[in-house]
């Protein structure tokens, strides 16, 4: 259980030998020149199931997600912020809709997927493993998880799988909201009583080592990212991603007061990268193999849902069925 990968069962190579050699040249000639790759396209069968992997992944970690925000819902902060929360949890199931949706031109049900998540044998997002024990710590969602994942998304957009791309155009655009509404929170408390900025500091103490991790193992570890990102399918290594999130918010985060928990931390002016202590990689594969403070909880809930939602699935699969008597 869930440590062994993702993979498709239907497709189970990992090599490009048995691929007509021609044809994997023309379609990495297309890839070379920017062009995109469409569903009825050829492709060959390690870029599917690589694709199927991360944009599943993807799929779920929206999902999933929208949990640990979706906590705060009844008990935000007023009501133009439980307002704002709603819209944008809605927004993080939309994103899921999306994702599967372009998942599924690779040929793996939707069904499948679920049943993967709930299985355990599909990974999503470690962050969301995390419990968001005060309202600090769904701000530090909202601003900075949001953050982070439009730096990966923005890069991934220009990638090359047609479907992927223009979801994630369309993700990134209400993730821009999110943004603003993340950073308006935090500008409030850090400007608010020293209890709310504490509040948040302690939001940062917390989120910082997941945040660090989110963009994924350092790149000499990272198993994936040479293929993804030689058929384009990322465009950005995680080293890359990470740095890049570093220089656009540590000055963000510093401007408004806050500490960040890791004395390491600093820009080197000779190399234009950032210097931080290695996150904890142990701790992370813990958190994706299915080991971290809130992974049962977070897959019991899908699990249920999933359960709660049969009779509505079912009944939308008999489209001739119809109402005998009004509903009211
Ligand atoms: N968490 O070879 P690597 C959101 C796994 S939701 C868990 O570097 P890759 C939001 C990886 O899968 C948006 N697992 O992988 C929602 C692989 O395992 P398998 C989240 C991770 O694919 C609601 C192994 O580690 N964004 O923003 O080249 C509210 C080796 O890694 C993680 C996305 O999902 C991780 N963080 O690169 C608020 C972006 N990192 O499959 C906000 C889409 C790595 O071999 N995904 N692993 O068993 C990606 O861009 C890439 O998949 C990653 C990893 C950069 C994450």
């Amino acid at each position: 259980m869930y440590g062994g990968g993702n993979t498709f069962e239907g497709i189970k190579t990992d090599s490009l030998e048995q691929e007509d050699p021609i044809l994997l040249a023309a379609f990495e000639a297309r890839i070379a020149r920017g062009e995109k790759i469409e569903p009825s396209d050829w492709m060959p069968a390690l870029y599917r199931k690589q694709l199927i992997r991360m944009i599943e992944q993807h799929a779920h970690s929206e999902i999933i997600g929208a949990l640990p925000e979706g906590t705060w819902i009844t008990r935000a902060p007023g009501f133009k912020r439980k307002m704002a929360l709603m819209a944008k949890v809605q927004d993080e199931v939309g994103h899921a809709q999306l994702l599967y949706s372009a998942a599924e031109t690779l040929g793996k049900t939707r069904e499948e997927m679920i049943a993967d998540l709930i299985s355990g044998k599909s990974k999503y997002s470690n962050i969301f493993n995390y419990p968001a024990f005060t309202w600090a710590d769904a701000c530090f969602i909202s601003w900075l998880v949001d953050a982070g994942a439009i730096v990966n998304q923005l890069a991934n957009a220009k990638g090359s799988y047609g479907p992927y791309c223009r979801a994630l155009e369309r993700i990134c655009a209400e993730e821009s909201f999110h943004l603003k509404y993340g950073h308006h929170c935090v500008i409030y408390l850090a400007a608010g009583t020293r209890i709310q900025r504490e509040m948040f500091q302690e939001a940062i103490n917390r989120w910082w080592t997941p945040m660090m991790h989110f963009f994924g193992p350092a790149d000499k570890i990272s198993t994936h990212t040479q293929v993804l990102m030689k058929w384009k399918v990322k465009m950005s290594t995680n080293d890359d991603t990470r740095n890049q999130f570093l220089d656009m918010y540590v000055p963000k985060i510093l401007e408004l007061g806050f500490i960040i928990p890791d004395s390491k931390l600093k820009k080197n002016e000779d190399t234009g990268r950032w210097d931080y202590t290695e996150p904890d990689w142990e701790e992370f594969k813990r958190v994706i193999n299915g080991d971290g403070p809130c992974n049962h909880e977070r897959l019991e809930v899908r699990r249920i849902a999933e359960e709660r939602g049969r009779w509505v699935r079912e009944a939308l699969k008999q489209p001739g069925t119809q109402y005998i008597k009004p509903l009211a």
